[in-house]
């Protein structure tokens, strides 16, 4: 049926891999076709010198399978088209002009040029990198003589309000970078620290300087520099969507009025502008007074954010931005975001919150990666909530990672959780069929880290997670750091660390290809590989109750010389001649359940 053939000539379905690599992706009725190929041609080169390539099934997902072919581009301008032979034997060409029985009709896509400019490229150190998050008040508190007035002790047995203080700084961040180190992470992403009335600083006062409850300048750059030294990076929030009220700007306008220059900076309803009881202004969510909108499309309102991102860069040697609330500001804005940031220094990263699907912002000319919530919602459903199983959620990692180019998912932050949501724990306890023991929660998001440390993107660890902390939706999933060795819970914590030095250990689980195998709907496991050139990674999940027997390698021709070590064990096994793998006592390899 030729409507269930999609193709478009632009991302995730054409794009450049690099200067004269071209992939290309088809969408197919699942199962509903037996081959796929694409014939290629240089633009200027006479019809009938087309080059034909078998497509790979790369994955499915509920309706559909997704095939990919890469096309060389020597000359950089490609035409291609596509032949399906479908399984109940009818085939279809695919072109520019639509899906037809006949190759005439169909014409070719033109891939009119591969422009440097339009290769989507992240920064290289994306792949290796495993993020920490910190909220600053709540990490540790190294310098209690800037205390805020406010402060809860560390340990208050009442969980945070929105309005409560706890005394964490950047001095705290540096005092524990060696814990960092220990853990293995090699990046961290700091919630906001420029001035704000608030806790969690969201709302901006001073772009420029570092609010005095977390230290100043100096200290900030101490913790760049002696982050550096040990291999981390560190990356900042950045709030250009909405200033806060206090904001010089903003201020101005409460002043004057529609006499106010800075006025065309936000979107004033009407003036004298008034906070409450509603405020006649654009705020970020519902009325939020305190977080007027910022006007993006003013020039000066540009460059001043602009000035910002740029200067924090060069002044703290910063390694990239978090976007704070991408998905309300205009794109054009981004682009020139991208434009000024990736100008000081192509290996920024630029790293969008969106809660939804971001497709339209990574092509390339706007984010890295985003925060991929859709990620952790799957994830939910199937390791806490566990009301989808194995062959659903594959499919939902599928359909996610086919919604974007390869680089683009290369720089996804890949979270369980966020200062935004309720802690993965948490949910595990409430998850499924009722209440669940602290040991099953554990267990089940211990085996979620497994998943996220071994596949794609850039995982993140929430602060705390790795200890076992618990917290329902903000503000109680921003509760002050464990560092009380007796409360933390050490088996997960050494899941974590193990977990993360194992995808830095294998080249495969940062920058391999990602093929899911099988999914056993019965017993609710299943596997994937993450393939180089030199090696291959065959990771088994398996969220069944009963061990899993891992069943016979997938490429046993490539693999037929190779041994396979137990990632979590240590354990050989080698191929026998009927294609099993087993140890030299005969043992067969087998995923337990946590
Ligand atoms: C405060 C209180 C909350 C209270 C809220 C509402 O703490 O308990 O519920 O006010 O009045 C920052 C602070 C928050 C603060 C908020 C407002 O961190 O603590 O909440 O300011 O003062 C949407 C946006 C997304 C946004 C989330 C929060 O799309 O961009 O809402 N996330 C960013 C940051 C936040 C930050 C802000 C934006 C504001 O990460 O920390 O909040 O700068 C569905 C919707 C999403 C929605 C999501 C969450 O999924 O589809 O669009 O996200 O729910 O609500």
């Amino acid at each position: 049926m030729p409507s269930s053939i999609h193709h478009v000539c632009e991302p995730p379905y054409a794009y450049a891999l690099d200067e004269y690599r071209l992939n290309v992706r088809l969408k197919v009725r699942r199962r509903g076709a037996a081959t796929c190929q694409a014939l290629y041609a240089d633009r200027y080169d006479s019809p009938g010198t087309e080059l034909p390539i078998l497509m790979e099934r790369v994955g499915s997902d509920r309706h559909s399978d997704y095939y990919e072919a890469i096309l060389p581009a020597l000359k950089r301008k490609v035409r291609y088209l596509f032949l399906v032979q479908m399984n109940d034997g009818d085939s279809y060409w695919v072109g520019e002009r639509g899906t037809f029985a006949q190759r005439e009709l169909a014409g070719s896509f033109q891939f009119p040029y591969v422009c440097r400019e339009e290769i989507p490229r992240v920064p290289d150190w994306a792949h290796e990198a495993v993020f920490y998050q910190i909220f600053p008040d709540r990490f540790h508190n190294g310098d209690s003589n800037i205390n805020p007035g406010d402060v809860q002790p560390w340990d208050a047995v009442e969980k945070p309000t929105p309005l409560s203080r706890y005394g964490g700084d950047l001095q705290g961040v540096i005092d524990r970078l060696d814990y960092l180190v220990e853990l293995g992470v090699n990046a961290v992403y700091l919630n906001p620290i420029f001035v704000s009335p608030s806790n969690h600083k969201y709302d901006t006062t001073d772009y420029y300087t570092i609010d005095a409850a977390f230290g100043d300048l100096d200290t900030f750059k101490q913790l760049v520099k002696q982050a550096h030294e040990r291999g981390i990076r560190v990356v900042l929030d950045a709030v250009f969507n909405h200033s806060g009220d206090q904001l010089f700007a903003f201020q101005d306008v409460m002043e004057k009025g529609e006499q106010s220059s800075y006025r065309d900076w936000y979107y004033i309803d009407a003036y004298p502008v008034v906070q409450e009881p509603v405020p006649n202004y654009e705020t970020f969510g519902n009325g939020i007074a305190t977080m007027p909108k910022l006007n993006t499309s003013n020039r000066e309102v540009t460059q001043y954010l602009l000035d910002v991102a740029e200067y924090w860069i060069r002044e703290a040697g910063i390694d990239g931005w978090r976007l704070d609330v991408a998905n309300e500001v205009d794109r054009r804005f981004w682009q020139l975001l991208r434009e000024r940031v990736k100008g000081i220094d192509d290996q920024q990263l630029l790293v969008g919150e969106f809660m939804h699907d971001a497709s339209p912002w990574l092509h390339g000319d706007q984010f890295d990666g985003v925060m991929n919530y859709l990620f952790r919602e799957a994830a939910l459903d199937f390791f806490a909530r566990q009301n989808i199983g194995a062959e659903t959620f594959t499919e939902l990692l599928t359909s996610l990672q086919m919604r974007y180019t390869d680089q683009a998912y290369s720089a996804m932050m890949q979270l369980l959780g966020s200062h935004d949501t309720e802690r993965f724990l948490t949910a595990c306890l409430n998850g499924g069929r009722g209440w669940n023991s602290q040991e099953t929660a554990l267990a089940r998001m211990r085996l979620a880290v497994c998943l996220q440390m071994t596949m794609p993107g850039m995982p993140v660890v929430y602060y705390g997670d790795e200890v076992g902390m618990e917290g329902r939706n903000d503000p109680d999933c921003r509760r002050p750091m464990i560092w009380d060795e007796e409360k933390r819970d050490a088996a997960t914590y050494e899941l974590f660390q193990s977990m993360i030095a194992l995808r830095k250990k294998y080249v495969s689980l940062t920058r391999g290809t990602m093929r899911f195998v099988f999914a056993d709907e019965a017993t609710n496991a299943f596997g994937f590989l993450r393939q180089t050139d030199s090696e291959v990674a065959y990771v088994i999940i398996n969220n069944g109750t009963h061990p899993y027997a891992v069943p016979a390698p997938p490429l046993k021709d490539r693999l037929h010389a190779c041994a396979m070590i137990d990632g979590l064990t240590g354990d050989r096994y080698t191929l026998t001649a009927c294609g099993q793998w087993e140890s030299a006592d005969g043992a067969v390899p087998t995923a337990v359940p946590f």
